[in-house]
């Protein structure tokens, strides 16, 4: 008989050789006909099954939610001085996602390894906080530039009473919350941020959903598939960013000499 080539891709989330393209066996036409949103087509391509509707929505809330955050975050900083050196749009989008990472909307997935382990562990906020002080890493998903005590994230309430009201179990978040409230004896800012609420509502989702097994989320937790809802979602604002700055016309950047402390 016939012989199979050997082939040099495997792919198992789509498929455009058919009638129509299908996203995880799902035809395009279901997709539609269904009214599916933005987060199904994310559970799809991403987890490759689809999700209860209150968990499509969280990612959609998430995504919505980390569109933007004004000119002065890093990421809309790099894409508006890019877009003002005469750039195009994918240079100066890229420039931007680029400085996403560690300190800047990219602690996702740190926040969710780092909290999924401490609490499956049993550590309290105490043990976990000052065993990572000790090691020297900063607790991700605490602490922010702008937020405090006094001057909350709204994103990160908003997270938490869908959360509250859709979710079976946030076992995570409540554990993040009493983090939040060690971090916060220490310093004023040491809030639970954006990522982290992220973070640990997402472990949440995965254990609470019944959808995955308990390896499937060990290997989403490994992997870190977490911080691309941040990559997702920034793009959009990062791309408006570009578009206001050619709109403006705007002159090349150049930082002024005042702002700058030239020592020896
Ligand atoms: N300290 C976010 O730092 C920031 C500590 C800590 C223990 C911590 C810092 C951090 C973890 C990473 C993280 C996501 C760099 C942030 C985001 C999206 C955004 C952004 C926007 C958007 C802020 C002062 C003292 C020092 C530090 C200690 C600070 N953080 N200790 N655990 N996590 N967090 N990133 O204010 O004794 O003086 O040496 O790395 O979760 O990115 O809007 O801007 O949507 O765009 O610069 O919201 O927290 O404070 O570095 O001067 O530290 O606090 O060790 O102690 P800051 P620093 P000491 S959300």
């Amino acid at each position: 008989g016939k012989v199979r080539a050997p082939t040099h891709i495997i792919s198992t989330i789509s498929d455009d050789r058919g009638d129509e393209p299908c996203y995880a066996g799902v035809p395009m036409s279901t997709i539609i006909q269904r009214g599916y949103g933005v987060g199904d087509v994310i559970s799809l391509l991403w987890f490759k099954r689809s999700l209860p509707r209150y968990c499509t929505q969280f990612i959609e809330i998430c995504v919505m939610l980390c569109a933007d955050h004004g000119p002065c975050v890093s990421g809309a900083h790099n894409t508006i001085v890019t877009a003002r050196a005469g750039k195009d749009l994918v240079s100066s989008l890229v420039s931007g996602l680029l400085t996403i990472g560690p300190r800047f909307g990219g602690a996702i997935d740190d926040a969710a390894r780092y909290f999924k382990d401490a609490c499956d562990r049993g550590l309290t906020p105490y043990e976990f906080v000052e065993g990572m002080k000790k090691k020297g890493i900063r607790v991700p998903g605490i602490g922010h530039r702008i937020k405090s005590r006094d001057n909350r994230d709204k994103r990160v309430q908003l997270l938490q009473q869908y959360a509250h009201t859709h979710f079976p179990s946030v076992k995570y978040m409540e554990y993040a919350v009493q983090v939040e409230a060690y971090t916060l004896s220490k310093a004023n800012n040491l809030v639970l941020n954006v990522d982290g609420a992220i973070g640990s509502l997402f472990l949440d989702l995965l254990a609470g959903s019944g959808m995955f097994s308990k390896q499937e989320i060990d290997e989403i937790v490994e992997i870190g598939y977490l911080n691309g809802l941040f990559v997702l979602a920034r793009s959009i604002g990062l791309i408006g960013h570009t578009f206001d700055q050619k709109r403006l016309k705007q002159p090349l950047y150049r930082h002024p000499w005042e702002d700058v402390l030239y020592t020896k």
